[in-house]
């Protein structure tokens, strides 16, 4: 059964909007109801639960601030970052789902796409009716995206696009996949793939140990004839997806606490029960420093977060700001998902428990959406002006 409750160590709900509260407790409801129960044995499996993509849908997962209009839920970010909290809390795998049919396809075809790709793809996306995947990672070309090879020429009334993408979330089963290709002069452009179009192809990565609950996959391009209408033409440059990236990652450092929470919930419950040498083990000065730096930990990440969605609103959080959220959070989670595992001694590897699957999914998201380094990188040239990348 699913006794979770949130921590709320510094009453940070008071800075919290009514409706805020409510998009929250819907999507919290919705985990425990829905997900709770089924997402042990999808992971066990391997396998993606299809059966929450109507969930996810209605509870505003997809396309959380995107417009109504075009099918979205039209929230504020902080909603969208409560909402991804409150999935992660259920699995990471489920919060990557969100995340790329949300930042990294409908994003990027509402904000560099024509009105008729918006009205094409958008509400079919918001429902869940197709689901889409972002190409950017290939195998040569991870951290360092601008050395893609993935490319199109010119056909006339056409693109004929080659090339190959690896580590995609969602790929196995996406209808659509936003794809980042260079074109003849070596500029990079998205470009939408739609399942069907031949010569496109999209084989599942097996025998993953971390976001087991989530499809992984290859996109694969042998002169796939891509109409010219399937071009996103309003932005083009790297900054094109990683600007996408920007609202991906803005979602991960609210999803991470969620995770966090999670462990942290368990461990706090099973340390109050666990007797040994005749007394709880939450009795002992070791586990309660385990403890109290978990909540430590998880209200600075809660603060570190909310104040980033209030700059996001305002259109005014920088990429730096948004790196170093995404960074803290996650390594935040994944350091108390190992100090909870040990909390809870040998149960702590089992299934019964969901912090051995949070631990291991944690480990795929420190390092997709640029790598923990890569975000201390970041924040290095931000602060010194000078890049250490190359
Ligand atoms: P750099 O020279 O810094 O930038 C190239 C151009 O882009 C502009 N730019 C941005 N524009 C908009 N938003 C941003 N956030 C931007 N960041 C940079 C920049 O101004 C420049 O513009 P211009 O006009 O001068 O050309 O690029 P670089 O090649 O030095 O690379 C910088 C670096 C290393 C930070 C970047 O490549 C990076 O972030 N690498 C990490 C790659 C990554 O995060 N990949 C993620 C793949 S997707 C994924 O993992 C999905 S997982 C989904 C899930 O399941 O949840
Ligand atoms: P590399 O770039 O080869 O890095 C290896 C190591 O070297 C890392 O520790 C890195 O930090 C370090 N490193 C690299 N460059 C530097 C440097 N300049 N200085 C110091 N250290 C450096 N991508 C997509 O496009 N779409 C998706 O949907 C997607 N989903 C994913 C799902 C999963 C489960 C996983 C694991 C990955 C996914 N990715 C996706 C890919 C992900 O973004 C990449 O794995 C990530 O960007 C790192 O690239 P890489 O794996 O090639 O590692």
């Amino acid at each position: 059964q699913d006794t979770f409750q949130a921590p709320d160590y510094y009453n940070i709900d008071d800075l919290l909007t009514e409706e805020h509260r409510m998009i929250r407790q819907a999507a919290r409801d919705w985990v425990k109801r829905d997900v709770s129960p089924i997402i042990e044995e999808a992971a066990q499996k391997a396998e993606f639960p299809k059966s929450i993509i109507k969930g996810l849908s209605e509870i505003g997962a997809f396309g959380p601030y995107i417009p109504e209009e075009y099918g979205g839920a039209g929230l504020d970010q902080i909603s969208y970052g409560l909402i991804m909290q409150e999935i992660e809390r259920g699995d990471s795998g489920v919060r990557s789902t969100a995340s790329v049919q949300s930042s990294l396809v409908m994003y990027p075809i509402y904000a560099y796409g024509t009105e008729e790709q918006r009205k094409k793809f958008l509400p079919k996306l918001a429902s869940g009716e197709f689901m889409g995947s972002f190409g950017l990672t290939e195998p040569d070309h991870g951290s360092n995206p601008s050395g893609m090879t993935t490319n199109f020429v010119d056909k006339g009334d056409h693109y004929l696009l080659n090339g190959a993408k690896m580590w995609i979330s969602n790929s196995p089963f996406c209808d659509i996949a936003v794809v980042w290709a260079k074109n003849e002069e070596g500029r990079i452009h998205g470009l939408i793939v739609e399942r069907g179009m031949e010569g496109f192809s999209t084989p599942e990565t097996h025998n993953k140990w971390s976001l087991r609950a989530s499809a992984t996959g290859e996109l694969i391009f042998q002169d796939v004839k891509v109409p010219k209408e399937n071009l996103l033409p309003g932005k083009s440059g790297l900054g094109a997806p990683l600007s996408c990236l920007d609202s991906a990652r803005y979602g991960i450092a609210w999803g991470a606490i969620g995770a966090a929470m999670d462990c942290y919930d368990t461990a706090l419950r099973y340390a109050k029960e666990r007797i040994q040498f005749g007394k709880p083990i939450a009795g002992y000065q070791l586990q309660q420093k385990k403890l109290a730096e978990m909540i430590t930990e998880i209200t600075k990440a809660q603060l570190l977060a909310l104040r980033l969605g209030q700059l996001k609103n305002e259109d005014k959080a920088t990429t730096a700001q948004i790196s170093m959220a995404k960074r803290n959070n996650v390594e935040m989670a994944i350091n108390i998902a190992r100090e909870a595992r040990q909390i809870l001694g040998g149960m702590g590897i089992t299934g019964e428990y969901s912090i051995m699957r949070h631990m291991m999914n944690l480990e795929s998201v420190v390092t997709y959406e640029g790598t923990h380094d890569i975000h201390l990188l970041i924040t290095g040239l931000d602060i010194t002006g000078i890049s250490a990348f190359k």
